[in-house]
């Protein structure tokens, strides 16, 4: 791509001042012993039902809130607000990502007690979201079984900056010829050694062994000590 030298300027400003913002953040969740997530993929691989299904898994057992990001419509906090947790949708606009900024809005007086488990639902794209932190401590890379295997491959920056990866719509993988060993090679091939676990919100099916796995990484979070700022 070419650039100019003025348009790379902005763009650092932009990326630096994000850093600023996630790295407050991130102290604040710390502080507030809020675990925080943030799922991202291309549009519709699954993000929104799969947290409909978690958040109605978890809603008895933790505190549990969910920031949602999307260009335009509240329809993903109107949808994730039916499983009775605190919703706020991020509206970005013309933005292909949510910014830390954004976030820390979201979160003015909001919501009245700190979430154990705060989850973001970024914008449905495969390529902004990855060079935005948002202070989270877990970011998970949705990938369907509906969008081929070499998805991986084509789009390895999200990957690189996701900690877990999740292969969704399991119940669709026959009907679409998914090939699951070339997924997981995709995946290992980008992110050698990358945790893969596979789901269906529709069906329930590897749900609960992702939930086991997130409310483990939050005990282990909080569990170890806190390193001197
Ligand atoms: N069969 C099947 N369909 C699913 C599954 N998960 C999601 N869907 C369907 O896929 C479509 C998109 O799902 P969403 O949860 O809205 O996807 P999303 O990633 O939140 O989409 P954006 O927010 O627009 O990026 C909907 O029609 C869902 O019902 C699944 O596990 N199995
Ligand atoms: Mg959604």
């Amino acid at each position: 791509m070419n650039h100019s030298p003025r348009l790379v300027q902005v763009r650092q400003n932009i990326l630096k001042r994000n850093d600023l913002a996630a790295r407050e953040l991130r102290a604040r969740f710390r502080g507030a012993g809020t675990y925080v997530i943030s799922l991202v993929s291309s549009p519709g691989a699954g993000k929104t039902l799969l947290l409909e299904k978690l958040l109605g898994l978890m809603g008895q057992l933790h505190r549990v809130a969910a920031l949602v990001g999307d260009l335009a419509t509240d329809n993903d906090a109107r949808r994730l607000a039916r499983s009775g947790v605190p919703v706020r949708q991020i509206v970005t606009g013309t933005v292909c990502h949510p910014e830390a900024e954004m976030v820390t809005s979201a979160l003015e007086g909001w919501p009245d007690e700190p979430p154990e488990f705060l989850f973001i639902e970024s914008v449905g794209n495969l390529v902004c979201p990855s060079s935005f932190d948002l202070g989270e401590d877990l970011r998970i890379v949705l990938f369907a079984v509906t969008e081929g295997e070499d998805k991986p491959l084509k789009y390895p920056t999200i990957f690189n900056t996701a900690d877990l990866a999740l292969i969704t719509k399991t119940d669709l993988a026959a009907a679409a010829e998914f090939d699951l060993v070339a997924a997981h090679r995709s995946i290992q091939s980008v992110r050698p050694g990358m945790e893969i676990f596979q789901v269906s919100a529709k069906t329930g099916a590897g749900m609960e062994d992702w939930l086991r796995f997130i409310e483990s990484r939050r005990s282990a979070a909080f569990a170890s000590p806190v390193s001197p700022p």
